[in-house]
């Protein structure tokens, strides 16, 4: 399959084009790019635009279009009304799926379409589209309607459909509080579609929806199949998100099962109520390890950790192969004893958890640090080691939970060991519900 995406260039590969092509990518298909304008920004700071000439607009159509089939198109950054027409004039004809990204403005804040162009936009381009995806604001500039109610969010809805785009999918919406709504009008149905709300404070996610939209369509599903797939995608490409330069993180879609299932589970366990209070002074990690680890490099952890910020509790860093140490080196030593488990997370200690995880039938065994060899003590890194291997010397069957009291400038600490990130999940989540 190839997939044509019509827009800008990013140089930090965040949005635009660039982000484009690593989705089609992504999702097995041959990504082909029309360049309209190159901008100058990063993950912090927009600069400058310069757009293409005509000329060179059409003579990438005019070469792209004579020598691939195109399943599919996506249209981003336009920037100016000759490129509109332009644009226009060479998609005119073709009778196949065409999503119109409305791109506005920048995540940093750059105006990504001159003013002067908007009613060309509306006029030769919203009626080319099988699909317009506005997020909130670009469905309240387009229509110029305020979107705070389901009556505004019909009306606006409506007003961009009667101007020629077949189907209006709003994301983004936060009319219902804790949750995220898309609205799907189609030529015959209306359909909202509530998700869970996410951090959104990324470069890319926009992007990710219209072109992953356009695959979808492309290989001939419905709109709302469609719409469901684009929002999946997005929220994929969310939770992978890295901080790859020093300002927003860029979204990227994993492939890597175990990266997506811990990265699933973080966002489970940061929304588990009054999670805050079970989190250490020295924060929390969270693993997953490959089968058969042969060094903390085989396995998935967080860079930076879980964090707490008053009773709000967010994840800082990136997941990472070698991204923990300690709770890493747990599950390394755990795993050569009992190879099926593969997650772990650390916890504060409390007496209240341990009564708990008793209560609950799980098994749990405890080390203590002060009799720990002095030459492992004076050994860096090595103590959990010693300590999991300790307790497990004696253990037939792996226990659920394993802590230690401390030492001398030692936090006491509890660590919860699963198969999976789901099901250490499932066990704290019988704790403190
Ligand atoms: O996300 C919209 C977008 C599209 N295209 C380009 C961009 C951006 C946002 O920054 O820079 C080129």
């Amino acid at each position: 399959m190839n997939l044509l995406s019509i827009g800008g260039s990013d140089p930090s590969s965040g949005a635009g084009i660039q982000s484009d092509v690593k989705t089609f990518a992504s999702l097995n298909t041959h990504g082909l790019t029309v360049i309209t304008a190159i901008t100058s920004q990063n993950t912090s700071k927009f600069g400058i635009i310069q757009p293409v000439s005509k000329r060179i607009l059409k003579n990438q159509m005019d070469l792209v279009f004579s020598d691939f089939i195109i399943d599919g198109i996506k249209i981003g950054m336009v920037y100016n009304s000759e490129i509109i027409k332009t644009i226009y004039n060479a998609l005119k004809k073709l009778s196949i799926p065409i999503v119109v990204d409305p791109v506005i403005k920048s995540t940093t804040g750059g105006m990504l379409i001159q003013k002067s162009a908007i009613n060309d936009f509306k006029k030769y381009l919203i009626p080319l589209a099988t699909i317009i995806t506005p997020n909130r604001f670009e469905a309240e500039f387009i229509s110029k309607i305020k979107v705070n109610s389901k009556n505004s969010l019909l009306k606006a809805a409506k007003i961009i459909q009667e101007m020629g785009a077949k189907n209006v999918v709003i994301t983004g919406l936060d009319l219902k509080k804790n949750y995220i709504l898309d609205f799907i009008m189609t030529e015959k149905n209306q359909k909202l579609i509530k998700n869970k709300k996410l951090k959104t404070s990324n470069h890319g996610s926009g992007c990710n929806y219209s072109a992953s939209m356009i695959f979808s369509l492309a290989q001939g599903k419905s709109i709302f199949e469609s719409a469901k797939f684009a929002h999946e995608f997005s929220v994929d490409s969310i939770r992978g998100a890295q901080k790859i330069g020093k300002g927003l993180a860029i979204t990227q879609k994993r492939s890597d099962p175990i990266y997506l299932e811990l990265a699933r589970a973080i966002s489970k366990f940061t929304k588990i109520k009054n999670i805050s209070k079970r989190i250490p002074e020295c924060q929390t990690n969270f693993v997953f390890s490959k089968k058969s680890p042969k060094s903390i490099n085989d396995i998935l952890g967080i860079s930076g950790r879980i964090v707490k910020t008053g009773t709000i509790v967010t994840l800082a860093g990136n997941l990472e192969y070698g991204g923990s140490k300690h709770v890493a080196t747990a599950i390394l030593a755990f795993n050569k004893k009992f190879p099926h488990i593969c997650s772990a997370i650390n916890l504060k200690f409390q007496k209240e958890t341990i009564t708990k995880l008793k209560k609950n039938g799980f098994t749990v065994k405890n080390y203590d640090r002060i009799r720990e060899p002095k030459m492992i003590k004076n050994n860096e890194g090595s103590s959990i080691e010693w300590g999991i291997i300790s307790v497990l010397k004696e253990s037939k069957e792996p226990p659920d939970a394993i802590f230690h009291k401390g030492d001398f400038g030692k936090e006491p600490m509890i660590l919860i060991f699963g198969t999976s990130p789901d099901s250490v999940i499932e066990k704290i989540s019988k704790l403190f519900l």
